[in-house]
């Protein structure tokens, strides 16, 4: 840090011109990532309130118990209004807090914790901080967790299994009606990752599409992950954790008796926590509802099978998996994945880059407008000599 200040306008300037360099959602050229331009109604409410703490939920009473009212509200998106849980960070802590509580409830029984092979890094990451064994486990032909392989990976230590509802690369969707069984029949912690699908999958059966089970209306689930700041449109940070009982939860709570609020307790991994991102998932669902949600989705949806009819037209590439969720996996015939995803990175285009395939992620600061391009240079690129 200098010893001078600057003026605000200097340093506006500055970070004006030094930004110029990142890329925005308004551009279009954003196709892989999860996260959307955040919405309107959610900036508002964001800026708004930026200096509340629901870390400290004494000064805060009003917002903390908004942030109740918001996982009753997630919680009955997935079949369980009665769910505890947090407005956390992102899906990464959500995962975490998951696997810190099924560790802790099954602390005497081991610390193997089984999920499919295509998992995201942050099963690791718990696993690491957690000192859990992460197994992985392979997929079956539609790229959702092999049953048998998970069978056959379980032993008297195994603790927890997840399954996957909208999965990193693919957006496939694990059997969690089988692993529901398997976790009751086993005693096991069953976690389900609906960081991305959780916003998704329940407006399926509404919009006449084939809708797996996933959530707690199988008996089997302990713990689901749903980000609002994914296809929830709120702001980020703002991720969730559900328990279905308190008594799971209790297992990752704090004490913390000094604080300016008062006495209190903390459920979640950080301590300070914006408010703000909080208030405005809230009050994205009470403002969107099932319905403007269920629109967002079918949105989504109606793009999805728009880019998947073009590019099975494209020489040089294919589906790498049949759409369930709005992404889409392509995967080139003609040249190697790593030099079509160069290819079109040089041009601007900022795609997921996975082993087998590009991800494209039909989100809602996208249309067919924005498509359009993509495609004519995905057509030129995924030739040997484009
Ligand atoms: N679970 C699943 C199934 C995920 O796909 C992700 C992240 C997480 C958990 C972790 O969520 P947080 O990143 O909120 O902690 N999926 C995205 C991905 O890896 C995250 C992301 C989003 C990455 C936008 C880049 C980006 O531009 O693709």
């Amino acid at each position: 840090m200098r010893n001078e200040g600057r003026t605000r306008a200097e340093v506006l300037a500055e970070l004006e011109t030094r930004l110029g360099d990142d890329l925005t959602y308004a551009s279009g050229r954003i196709l892989g990532s999860m996260i959307s331009a955040p919405h309107p109604f959610a900036e508002d409410v964001y800026r708004r309130y930026l200096e509340k703490n629901v870390g400290d939920p004494g000064l805060f009473p009003a917002t903390a118990a908004i942030e109740e009212e918001a996982v009753g509200m997630l919680g009955s998106l997935l079949s369980h209004p009665g769910a505890r849980g947090n407005v956390v960070s992102g899906g990464n802590e959500a995962n975490l807090l998951a696997l810190w509580a099924a560790r802790e409830e099954r602390a005497s029984r081991g610390r193997r914790v089984i999920v499919p092979s295509t998992a995201h890094c942050s099963y690791d990451k718990a696993g690491r901080l957690l000192g859990l064994e992460i197994v992985h486990v392979g997929l079956d032909s539609a790229f959702r967790l092999d049953i048998d392989a998970v069978r056959a990976a379980l032993d008297e230590r195994t603790i927890a299994l997840v399954g996957v509802a909208g999965s990193t690369d693919l957006g496939a969707v694990d059997p969690i009606e089988e692993l529901s069984a398997l976790a009751l029949e086993h005693d096991l912690h069953l976690h389900v990752d609906a960081a991305f699908g959780g916003f998704v999958l329940p407006f399926l059966a509404e919009l006449g599409l084939p809708a797996p089970a996933f959530d707690f209306a199988l008996p089997g689930v302990s713990t689901i992950t749903i980000d609002p700041h994914k296809m929830g449109l709120g702001v980020q940070p703002a991720g969730a954790i559900l328990f279905r009982t308190a008594s799971l939860q209790e297992h990752v709570r704090v004490e913390i008796p000094y604080l300016a609020g008062g006495r209190t307790t903390q459920t979640t991994v950080t301590g300070t926590r914006p408010g703000a991102a909080v208030l405005a998932v809230w009050a994205m669902m009470r403002h969107l509802g099932r319905a403007g949600y269920r629109d967002v989705v079918r949105r989504c949806l109606d793009l999805t099978r728009h880019l998947a009819a073009r590019v099975r037209e494209i020489d040089g590439v294919e589906l790498a998996a049949e759409p369930i969720l709005n992404i889409v996996g392509i995967r080139p015939t003609a040249v190697a994945v790593e030099v079509l995803g160069e290819r079109l990175r040089r041009r601007g285009w900022a795609l997921g880059q996975f082993p087998t395939h590009l991800r494209v992620v039909l989100l809602p600061h996208l249309s067919a407008r924005e498509i359009e391009p993509f495609l004519a240079d995905l057509a030129r690129f995924a030739r040997p000599g484009g």
